[in-house]
């Protein structure tokens, strides 16, 4: 039964924390988002394997409060359940705003309610079941004592009973993600432990009660790809849901570093599926594996096009897309308002979407005519690279700007004033061993006007990849504005995971480009 070998992921590009309900032939995933809104985005799938983002559960600010959130802090790992016609997803936001909320909603593609808060549960990666009375019960990981419960009341939020320590896990580092299941005579938890990079695995318990105690899976940890090239590393953080013909399938979290060293991850964390075998009245995940062609994407916004904020996959950093753009019906433009803040700053003015392919370019005109702003691909605060466009008299001064944790270097390169083509080409390198030593993508940054095209800088993408970042999130290529106003003619993306033949250097379009 292989309902779910894929190519690539279910969700690609930075998607988190995945849980997932299965709620009349239809499922429904939601993931972590930390400091972007709109928060918690829905995907809805009926085999599991193809998937649309139908909104996000978190759409009004105040349902989180994300203001002043430290990165990597924000809205941490879900779990989306169903009982009774209302949907449920509860979170915790980290290091600050709500702590543990409750949302509700009959239609998942929103709107969602406000939210509950749950004050007892002072932890993370909250999981919520019903106990054969119907008693809600929150399962949830707190450091150190692993993974703890309490039974709460949803319609006032108030606990029923002190927290109380459930399991300590398999014995691997920070026991985390728990979710319950019943199953049969048995209860089971499901873990993650390791921590979310290379050592992520994926453990099991199982009791005839909700509250334990607790039999480990004598084979645990049950998944984890540690030690293995295989091409999804980090597997882990997973929530069980039944196929469609009637199995078992695990959604989880991944990572595809490439390169031959499969050191780096440009995209951050996505979500995966593989099927799962009972295996004496254990879950026993296969290997996250992946088959087929390669994904590809082409995606057009023209700004002209009075929808085109209306996919619900544009996020913005701790304010939502209204809050930091608008389209200009007369001119048929995107604006941004720079309010002086840098795309170091809490809250940049920047509109973005998630690069969802380990090959891509992003393309979009800008007007900088009265304003300094331009395209750039940010992990957080400490860890991007743009292009930059300002006017000065009839010239349009175009600056690539690369910052990696406090240090940042520029180039620039002068254009004639009006409209600027900015593009962000990222390549995934090959896996031949020539591409060794560059271990991440390759990044080039280029600006053309009237006829004129210019390379401005080339990077090692391995310093703006998951692992050295080290952010919680991935890679989200968008548009910016820090001072004044700067307008958008359109914002174009179009990626490929098609694997690149051998780096044989540049192509003659590139080799016939100025190099600023
Ligand atoms: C998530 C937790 C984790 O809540 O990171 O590393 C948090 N593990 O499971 C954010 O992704």
């Amino acid at each position: 039964m292989t309902t779910t070998q894929r190519s690539s992921p279910i969700a690609a590009g930075f998607h988190p924390d995945p849980s997932v309900v299965l709620v009349d032939g239809v499922y429904y995933l939601v993931n972590s988002t930390m400091e972007y809104l709109p928060a918690l985005p829905v995907h809805r799938s009926t085999d599991l394997l193809e998937w649309t983002h139908i909104g996000n559960v978190v759409t009004r600010p105040e349902q989180v409060d994300l203001g002043d959130v430290p990165t990597p802090g924000g809205v941490w790992a879900p779990t989306i359940r169903y009982r009774d016609g209302v949907f449920y997803v509860i979170v915790t936001v980290a290091l600050g705003g709500r702590g543990c909320v409750v949302f509700t909603a009959t239609d998942p593609s929103g709107p969602w309610s406000d939210g509950l808060s749950l004050r007892a549960v002072d932890g993370i990666d909250p999981d919520l079941a019903w106990d054969d009375d119907g008693t809600a019960i929150v399962t949830y990981a707190r450091y150190p004592h692993a993974i703890q419960q309490v039974r709460v009341d949803l319609a006032t939020g108030e606990a029923l009973e002190q927290p109380r320590p459930l399991w300590v896990g398999s014995g691997l580092s920070t026991p985390e993600s728990p979710h319950l299941y019943r199953r049969g005579g048995y209860w089971y938890l499901l873990a993650a432990e390791g921590g979310t990079e290379r050592g992520h695995a994926v453990t099991v318990a199982r009791s005839s009660s909700p509250e334990g105690p607790w039999e480990g899976c004598p084979s645990n940890p049950v998944l984890t790809a540690a030690g293995t090239r295989r091409p999804v590393q980090n597997t882990g953080h997973g929530d069980l849901v039944e196929t469609p013909d009637g199995g078992t399938a695990l959604i989880l979290l991944g990572v595809r570093p490439v390169g031959f060293t499969q050191a780096f991850s440009p995209l951050g964390r996505e979500t995966f599926l593989t099927d799962v075998d009972w295996v004496d009245g254990w879950p026993r995940p296969r290997p996250v594996l992946l088959a087929g062609g390669p994904a590809r994407q082409e995606a057009v916004f023209d700004f002209a096009d009075p929808a085109a904020l209306d996919d619900p996959g544009w996020i913005a950093v701790r304010r939502t897309p209204a809050e930091v753009a608008s389209l200009d019906g007369a001119t048929g433009r995107l604006c941004l308002a720079g309010d002086g803040a840098g795309l170091d700053a809490r809250r940049p003015v920047f509109l973005g979407r998630r690069q969802r392919h380990l090959s891509a370019t992003v393309t979009a005109r800008v007007d900088a005519t009265v304003g300094v702003g331009g395209l750039a691909a940010r992990h957080d605060e400490r860890h991007w690279f743009a292009l930059e466009v300002r006017t000065e008299g009839s010239a349009a001064v175009v600056t690539a700007r690369a910052a990696l944790s406090g240090f940042e270097r520029t180039w620039e390169a002068t254009l004639p004033a009006g409209e600027v083509e900015l593009a962000i080409e990222l390549r995934q390198p090959s896996r031949d061993i020539r591409a060794m030593w560059t271990g991440g993508d390759h990044i080039r940054l280029c600006a053309a006007a009237s006829g004129r095209r210019v390379v401005l800088a080339e990077l090692d993408g391995r310093y703006w990849s998951f692992e050295t970042a080290n952010s919680f999130t991935g890679r989200v290529i968008g548009l910016y504005a820090t001072e004044g106003m700067v307008t958008f003619a359109d914002y174009a993306y179009s990626g490929t995971d098609q694997l690149p033949d051998a780096d044989d250097g540049p192509s003659a379009a590139e080799r016939s480009e100025e190099v600023a």
